[in-house]
């Protein structure tokens, strides 16, 4: 605990707040994200529990009919991001993207609603049959295999990781267009995904439109489709926290465990013997994305434990000062300031730290909680950090940053 720290970053918080919403980032990131409110909302209900299941309240109110919960809303134009709603063309209750996000809302409305039971109770009655039809939408829509995949680099939220590499490549953005880039007019171009990935970013928004969003058309013949460790693990760990919540409210909870148990057997597809870790798969065209990625890392999250998985996180952390790089540092595509190929996440940091204490590793979990400390401590509340010397990369005064230091590293 550090008193000016600790006031650092509630006034992240509320800079950031929009009014029932808070922004990652002002400018940047001018929306309400999806698993970055769900931060946003931990690190609230340290101080203001109202507050956090405002934040939560709002997300959902984004729900389409078919269960997804978008990974934008766009609850107020803004012309300072692109893609903006107008670029996505859905319709949904409030304008939004057309994809989802990694699904942790159930892990942090638990830990939330845990601090007060009592307050929290009308929430979860509302959120867990909400929640339900979110997890439905992706065993429906999004496993291969038990697998959890993602149809776009942005679902899973690590835009321009090597995972999605060799699948990338096989997209021709033939016919994308012009179009104006605003991410590289707030932060330098070298930390940013390339112009050869927002190319195929967009092809894939507009291959959606021009689909009406519909999970059926836009299954038939998908041009990208990889099955990922990381939203697998998230929602793994998510449908057990979900479990218990349903159980607490009285809603039934055998079709919550048998995807739980689909998700465990899913999990496993992604074990690359080759490399000795969790890797992402290519769901279309199968092949492995080669990737040693933080994601990896979240298989104690998802409380799934393998003795291969602790080695090279000794290996990996040995390699940076501050925490687990988002790709191998010994790997040949490891870019220490771009974005999801090289750098530090505070938020994956946290969610490594405890999947590792759950799973009863506690000297690790104490290491990567230890490190995520100082790392804020040395070089504040920025976006990401170059795993080597944690100079602090992307936006600044972000709210996920902040939301881990106050309800974990600090
Ligand atoms: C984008 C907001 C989002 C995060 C993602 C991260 C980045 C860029 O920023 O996405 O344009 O959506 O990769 O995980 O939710 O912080």
């Amino acid at each position: 605990m550090s008193e000016p720290l600790d006031s650092a970053a509630k006034a992240i918080l509320h800079g950031n707040d929009k009014g029932g919403y808070t922004v990652p980032t002002a400018g940047l990131y001018p929306y309400q994200w999806n698993w970055d409110s769900m931060f946003a909302a931990w690190g609230f209900s340290t101080f203001d529990i109202p507050r956090a299941w405002e934040e939560v309240e709002t997300l959902f109110t984004g729900q389409w009919p078919s269960g997804m919960v978008p990974h934008i809303l766009f609850h107020r134009p803004d012309p300072g991001y692109f893609p903006g709603p107008d670029v996505w063309g859905c319709d949904g209750p409030v304008p939004s993207s057309g994809i989802s996000q990694p699904p942790v809302a159930a892990t942090f409305i638990r830990k939330i609603w845990e601090q007060d039971p009592e307050a929290g109770r009308a929430h979860i009655e509302r959120l867990v049959p909400q929640l339900a039809d979110w997890h439905r939408w992706f065993m429906a829509w999004r496993t291969d295999r038990g697998a959890v995949f993602i149809t776009h680099p942005w679902e899973a939220g690590r835009d321009n990781a090597p995972d999605w590499d060799n699948a990338m490549a096989r997209i021709d953005p033939v016919g994308v267009g012009e179009y104006q880039r605003r991410d590289t007019a707030h932060v330098d171009a070298s930390m940013r995904p390339t112009k050869e990935d927002y190319d195929r970013y967009i092809w894939l928004v507009q291959r959606g439109r021009r689909l009406g969003w519909d999970d059926a058309k836009m299954a038939e013949d998908p041009p990208f489709r990889v099955a990922d460790p990381g939203m697998t693990f998230i929602l793994l760990r998510a449908n057990r926290d979900l479990e218990a919540l349903a159980a607490e409210v009285g809603h039934p909870t055998d079709e919550i465990a048998d995807w739980t148990r689909v998700l465990e057997d899913g999990a496993e597809t992604l074990w690359n013997e080759e490399l000795g870790c969790y890797d992402s798969r290519d769901a279309v065209h199968g092949g492995w994305g080669e990737s040693l990625s933080n994601a990896s890392f979240l298989c104690w999250y998802g409380g799934v434990d393998r003795p291969e998985m602790l080695r090279q996180l000794d290996r990996v952390m040995s390699k940076a000062r501050y925490g687990v790089a988002s790709y191998d540092p010994d790997g040949a595509k490891f870019d220490s300031k771009r974005y999801w190929r090289g750098p530090i996440w505070g938020i994956m940091n946290t969610l490594i730290g405890l999947g590792l204490s759950q799973c009863g590793h506690e000297e690790q979990a104490r290491r990567v909680k230890a490190t995520t400390r100082a790392l804020i401590e040395d070089h504040g509340f920025a976006e990401y950090f170059d795993p080597l010397n944690g100079a602090p990369a992307g936006g600044g005064r972000f709210t996920w940053t902040a939301a881990i230091w106050l309800a974990w590293a600090g």
